[in-house]
């Protein structure tokens, strides 16, 4: 390889590696930080007797990152990163009331970003990872009002004021479906509601998630107004939002299928992403939802369109959609791995609905540069090896994370691939994560990380992914 082969992605790539506050932190009640949904979640069932996360675990200790945040800032170091995606824990950076400044907790997170910075390390802030203040659910049903956009906007000038001299890029929102449809329509996530009443007491998944995505989709349009109105011109940085999904391709030539992979598309990124960069609801999910979608009024509308300065997604794998599903939320498509043939993807994760498929990881980069017409930043991406959490953790199996690495290696060939061959404008890549984790409903039973943390000690171990994504951003990002 010539030296004009390589270094191939853009100046100013952001590369790195991705966290979330729940995740990681612990600390619920440290420098004043008070309950937020998810920790209601993991200690309340939303029904008595049932079990919402897989082993009982809660993010109260999580990976200790709270205290050992200058061993993670060091990992980075030395992973060359030269950027982090971390989220804000609202309910750390507001007082109880749900408003005012929390002092000590802002002072928390100053003196993490300026260690960062410190170190050369870009901070990527997400101000909503799913961490919803419970007060604000208990005052007036969270994002199921609009009283919740006038807060989160509030919030959000809390942090531009605090921390948008050392941030430049912020995202407003982790993943709105999910919120909408975990949190809302299956009731898998906090809060927790849904029309099953084996899962939840309360809720009703026919039409809780639309409202819920509205309000979302508003409190993102309006922190971003406020940005570019009050911040942008003296802190000129960049603000968008962070929606998830998958390649989608057609599990056969018929043309119900075909047509299925748009629905596909349009329901899991179309019903944000249209109002956000179009300026209008996918024709289908219109046609899926009727009345039960809400509409924006025309003066919203013009808040809501062009609201993100660049496309953030978090993607993991592909799937091979068919017509016939019977779930609404998902353009009611049925997605899996095997194709006819009856050969799969890829490789199996962890977790069900995971395979490594780096081709479909290209493909996607396109779909969304063209579809969306914005630099896209790819905000997460990994993967869940199969069984990792029943290795021993003193012996070397569990740094040997061979199908991770392979993973990797696929997923950077892609992203490669769509920057210098089909010349997709893709400014940033984290990967996911940083660290093993609090996995939501999975607990402590998943890991994501390229560095292994035992849960009992909190001592981390760098495995061969992060080595083999420290020599793979040397090797393809300009210094
Ligand atoms: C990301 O979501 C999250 O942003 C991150 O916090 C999380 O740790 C990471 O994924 C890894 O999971 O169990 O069949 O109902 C990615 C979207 C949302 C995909 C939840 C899997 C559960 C599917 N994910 N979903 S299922």
């Amino acid at each position: 390889m010539s030296s004009q082969e390589i270094h191939q992605l853009p100046q100013g790539f952001l590369h790195g590696f991705a966290t979330a506050a729940y995740q990681i932190e612990g600390s619920p009640t440290a420098v004043g930080r008070h309950p937020s949904v998810w920790d209601t979640y993991t200690h309340i069932p939303p029904v008595p007797g049932t079990r919402p996360i897989a082993d009982s675990s809660s993010g109260d200790v999580a990976t200790d990152s709270f205290n050992r945040w200058r061993t993670d800032v060091q990992l980075l170091k030395e992973y060359g990163a030269n950027a982090y995606r971390f989220s804000l824990s609202w309910s750390r950076v507001v007082k109880e009331d749900g408003k005012t400044p929390n002092v000590e907790g802002i002072k928390w997170y100053r003196a993490f970003i300026e260690e960062l910075v410190k170190e050369g390390i870009k901070p990527a802030v997400t101000l909503y990872h799913w961490d919803l203040p419970q007060v604000l659910h208990d005052r007036y049903g969270g994002w199921l009002s609009r009283d919740v956009v006038p807060d989160f906007v509030s919030y959000a000038k809390i942090c531009f004021e605090a921390f948008g001299d050392l941030v430049k890029h912020w995202i407003t929102l982790n993943e709105p479906w999910i919120v909408s449809v975990h949190g809302y329509g299956y009731g898998t996530f906090a809060p927790g509601r849904s029309s099953d009443r084996t899962r939840s007491a309360e809720g009703d998944s026919t039409t809780e998630p639309f409202i819920v995505a509205r309000h979302l989709i508003l409190s993102h349009a309006y922190a971003v107004k406020l940005y570019r109105d009050e911040f942008h011109a003296t802190q000129g940085g960049v603000i968008g939002i962070t929606l998830d999904g998958s390649w989608y391709m057609p599990y056969d030539d018929t043309p119900e299928n075909v047509e299925a992979v748009q629905t596909a598309f349009d329901s899991r990124f179309g019903w944000f992403a249209d109002p956000i960069y179009k300026g209008h609801y996918p024709a289908s999910v219109k046609k899926l939802i009727g009345d039960r979608l809400p509409d924006f009024s025309e003066e919203e509308w013009k808040v809501v369109k062009g609201s993100s300065d660049f496309f953030g997604v978090n993607t993991y794998t592909s799937n091979l959609v068919q017509s016939g599903g019977s779930e609404e939320y998902n353009g009611k498509i049925k997605t899996g791995f095997i194709r006819p043939d009856g050969t799969q993807l890829g490789t199996q994760a962890h977790v069900s609905w995971l395979q490594t498929y780096g081709p479909g990881f290209r493909q996607l980069l396109g779909y969304l540069y063209k579809t969306y017409k914005k630099p896209v930043y790819v905000t997460e991406n990994g993967f869940a090896v199969k069984d990792e959490n029943s290795l021993s953790s003193d012996g070397d199996d569990v740094v040997n994370d061979t199908d991770r690495v392979a993973y990797y290696r696929d997923y950077t060939k892609g992203l490669l691939e769509a920057v210098t061959i089909d010349g997709v404008d893709v400014q940033a890549y984290f990967a996911w994560s940083l660290l093993d984790n609090f996995e939501w409903a999975e607990g402590y039973r998943v890991r994501f990380g390229v560095t292994y943390v035992n849960y009992e000690t909190q001592e981390r171990r760098p495995k061969a992914s992060s080595k083999f994504l420290k020599e793979w951003f040397e090797q393809h990002a300009q210094a």
